[in-house]
């Protein structure tokens, strides 16, 4: 039974917290003196080298043992007899030092063994790497108490669990919510690397073992002999912890000019010049990074070049990278994200179809050191997707799955989403291929078409935010990705509250609230987003932050939704469809084709349908959108109300800093919900049973009050506002006043108010009752730009203009308002930013609307 000393020794609640020590903070538990007899005296790392990742765990133990329990401990590095000690060494160094074990545990490449029983502890690793992991799992145990006896072995389910860092030179970070690139600046390699090997170090703790530096969309100049130095310089950083550096390339690179490199006048993959050219870029990368772990690429996809340009197979591309790769024992992962853009006006194009046209009938073609990186489902990692089906159609490839812990289409770090259940919807399902159990995750670890490559790519887009990825909850994804990549039998619930008794602490309350609040948040999320499979309905032509339905229709990018004034969904069968259905194995076809069968979740996804069809649950599709919009953003509500029950249970300042994030959430989820509703309602007419949408008792429009120096706005898109409409100062020099008299009962409301916060302005904005201000504060949740960071300031993509992803609320609680107050708002705007008013809501006291 495992024994949690945090039960009843309670972890100290630690001073001010900036969130970088993430969960390596190895907290001093209260009492942890009382335990030093039980825990070893000496630690002997089997390697004599700092720059190895034994040393490192030698390094780890003493700082943790000491951290944690207050007990000093010394290191030695070769063979030493003490009555209680932990040993962390190569199994084979072990056996060298120590004899043999009784019984030899079975690990492969990474894995380790870790005993606690006796009076020795022993971490021992198939490999150096191993056996730090094995020693980050001990300390993870130790941190949180836990000293129970065990006795195990433990091997990752999939050789390469990699991050990808969408980094550019330029130091910016596509998709990426917390500041700039930690080693990227101004087109070349930072000089201070710290933060860099502080990363390798987290990356270590949770199993991830190579890091691809810069984003898809790749720079052929990371190829300068600048640039290649530097990326040694990374390398030199991430080694001691087992991380190695992968690197994007442009396809494209021999004829782009790259300074110090020759220049051609073809890329043709099969070109022998062209040939001569990779080989001799890689041989000098590998001459500064002799382990490098390989490349990824983006090929003619979003504008990328690519092979298809000369007629080339996207095999052809591959494996030109492979065979350059091979006699250095690197690896291609090939990204499958391919597509062009698409005619709406075509009932059977899909851009879902893309992957399967281009990838199926090259199977069997690609060298076997190269991996095809899959994302989780066809599209664009949607805030739902049915996994995708080439995971099925390429059996004779190795395949990883690319999944994204950056919340790019879900919340940008500024919602709180859990994602580990998202992803075991995908990783646990069965494609069924030839009627045999063939789960997602069986697949990309290579067990089931019998591959010895293959595994986990995860888009994480670290920044120079102390946060790490912009906010301290969102960096449960992180760590969920990485113990999944290494089991992802992991139930997600599990990893999360280990993740919380090490990143916060042990408290049952803490624990429970934070589980509660993380595990409701995708269902949340889905359901104020964009429910029954119909993707997320932001803005996919601008920040993909924000609602803005009616960006998916009308484009060229093939994320349609088809709704019209009667219907809405995409037909994907193959008897009247687009034929996506057909692309999974018979028995998933044939439950994606047939209506009947296909849960309710994905309807849209597969089936156009009237809007009001009706659903498994008896609900019509028009109303279940309603009914769930409004049921997302209630929950939305209380993760604040829950969030606040933790003060003083941790640490202060990220209690602020995250409250903040679940206030700016409840707010910005009611934004959602009125948008996609009102939109839905607007373009079918058929009215809320429940008579919510578009009804709002509470709320006093700011263009229907009396107004001085403003005027009214018409918001695009229309359904970013209440009432369709704004009021914005006349001009960005005027001081603006609106105001009305009260009209509702005497009593106390919580008031709020929605405005819209713009980059490039910072309004100013006071409100009051008869003259005597109850509240004031400035439009100013800037996102991240440059290098300005702080803990209030939000990550997302900015928007510049007044529109869904600008729109926020503020609320002021228990104000004391009277029948004919006169209710003032004055507005004063700043450079591009109007103060832009949408609508005062009088809530009695717990309502919200
Ligand atoms: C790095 C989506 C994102 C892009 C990203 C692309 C990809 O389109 O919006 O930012 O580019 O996917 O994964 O290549």
């Amino acid at each position: 039974m495992i024994r949690l000393l945090a039960l009843s020794l309670c972890a100290s609640l630690a001073a001010a917290e900036n969130g970088l020590a993430a969960w390596l903070r190895y907290a001093p538990l209260q009492g942890g003196e009382g335990y030093h007899s039980t825990l070893p005296s000496h630690i002997v790392a089997l390697n004599t080298s700092s720059a190895s990742p034994v040393y490192v765990a030698g390094q780890e133990l003493q700082q943790g043992i000491q951290s944690i329990y207050g007990k000093q401990c010394n290191v030695h590095h070769s063979y030493y007899s003490a009555s209680s000690s932990v040993v962390v060494g190569t199994l084979d160094e072990y056996t060298k030092a120590y004899g043999s074990l009784s019984t030899t545990p079975d690990l492969i490449e990474d894995g380790y063994w870790l005993s606690t029983e006796g009076n020795t502890v022993q971490i021992l690793g198939k490999n150096e790497r191993g056996a730090l992991y094995g020693t980050f799992a001990y300390l993870s145990m130790l941190a949180q108490g836990n000293l129970t006896k065990v006795a195990y072995s433990s091997n990752p389910n999939a050789p390469v669990r990699w991050t990808n860092e969408w980094d550019n030179l330029d130091g910016s970070i596509e998709r990426g919510f917390a500041g700039n690139s930690n080693w990227f600046a101004n087109g070349v390699i930072v000089s201070n690397l710290t933060r860099t090997a502080e990363y390798a170090r987290l990356l270590a703790s949770i199993g991830i073992n190579a890091v691809v530096v810069n984003n898809v969309n790749a720079n052929a100049s990371l190829l300068t002999p600048q640039n290649i130095e530097g990326l040694g310089r990374i390398a030199d950083v991430m080694r001691p912890y087992g991380v190695q550096v992968g690197i994007s390339l442009y396809f494209s690179s021999p004829t782009s000019g790259v300074k110090g490199q020759a220049n051609l006048t073809t890329f043709d993959p099969l070109d022998e010049s062209v040939v001569a050219w990779w080989t001799n870029v890689t041989g000098q990368i590998y001459q500064q990074v002799p382990d490098m772990a390989g490349y990824l690429v983006k090929a003619n996809s979003e504008g990328q070049p690519g092979p298809l340009t000369y007629n080339r197979t996207l095999a052809q591309g591959a494996n030109l990278f492979a065979k350059a790769l091979q006699p250095h024992g690197g690896i291609v992962m090939f990204r499958a994200f391919v597509y062009n853009n698409l005619n709406e006006s075509d009932w059977y194009a899909d851009r879902a179809n893309a992957q399967i046209q281009f990838f199926k009938p090259l199977d069997g073609e690609f060298d076997s050191n190269v991996i095809i990186q899959i994302k989780y489902g066809p599209i664009d990692f949607q805030v739902r997707e049915p996994a995708s089906p080439l995971f099925a159609n390429i059996p004779k490839s190795n395949a990883a799955i690319e999944l994204q812990v950056t919340q790019e289409y879900l919340g940008q770090q500024c919602h709180l989403v859990y994602l580990a259940p998202l992803w075991k919807t995908i990783l646990d399902f069965d494609l069924r291929v030839d009627n045999e159990s063939s789960l997602v995750r069986n697949v990309v670890s290579g067990q089931r078409f019998n591959h010895s490559l293959g595994g986990y790519a995860g888009v994480v887009n670290v920044g120079t935010n102390d946060t790490w990825i912009g906010s301290h909850m969102a960096m449960s994804n992180l760590y969920a990705y990485g113990r999944l990549a290494w089991d992802p039998t992991l139930d997600s619930q599990y990893i999360l509250q280990e993740w919380i008794r090490l990143t916060f602490n042990a408290d049952q309350s803490v624990v429970n609230t934070m589980t509660q609040i993380s595990m409701e948040s995708w269902p949340a999320y889905e359901n104020y987003s964009g429910n029954l499979g119909e993707q997320t309905l932001t803005d996919i032509l601008y920040t993909h932050f924000g609602p803005n339905p009616q960006t998916q229709d009308n484009t060229v990018w093939g994320q349609w939704t088809r709704a019209d004034h009667t219907t809405i969904g995409m037909d994907r069968t193959v008897s009247n469809g687009t034929g996506f259905a057909g692309n999974y194995p018979p028995e998933i076809a044939a439950m994606y084709e047939n209506i009947a069968t296909t849960p309710d979740n994905l309807l849209l996804w597969f089936h156009h349908v009237n809007y009001t069809h009706l659903l498994h649950s008896g609900e019509t599709v028009i109303q279940d959108f309603y009914d769930q919009h409004y049921a997302g953003a209630a929950t939305a509500q209380t993760f604040a109300t829950m969030w606040e029950s933790l003060k003083g249970k941790i640490d202060d300042e990220r209690y602020y800093d995250q409250l903040f994030r679940q206030v700016y959430q409840a707010g910005h989820s009611l934004v959602w919900r009125d948008a996609i509703s009102n939109f839905y309602n607007n373009i079918s007419g058929i009215p809320d049973a429940a008579h919510r949408v578009g009804k709002h008792p509470y709320r006093i429009e700011a263009e229907s009050m009396q107004l001085d120096g403003y005027k009214p706005y018409t918001v695009i898109p229309f359904e970013a506002a209440s009432n369709y409409t704004a009021i914005v100062t006349s001009s960005n020099t005027t001081t603006g006043t609106a105001q009305t008299m009260i009209t509702c009962p005497s009593g106390t409301y919580d008031v709020a108010v929605n405005y819209f916060d713009q980059f490039g302005g910072d309004s100013h904005f006071v409100v009051s009752l008869n003259n005597v201000t109850i509240g004031e504060w400035t439009a100013n949740l800037k996102p991240w730009i440059g290098s300005s960071q702080g803990p209030r300031v939000l990550g997302h993509t900015p928007s510049i203009y007044i529109d869904g992803h600008s729109a926020t609320r503020i609320t002021f609680s228990n104000v004391t308002v009277a029948k004919g107050d006169m209710l003032k708002i004055v507005g004063t705007p700043n450079g591009i930013e109007p103060a832009p008013l949408d609508y005062v809501s009088l809530l009695p006291l717990g309502i919200v609307d």
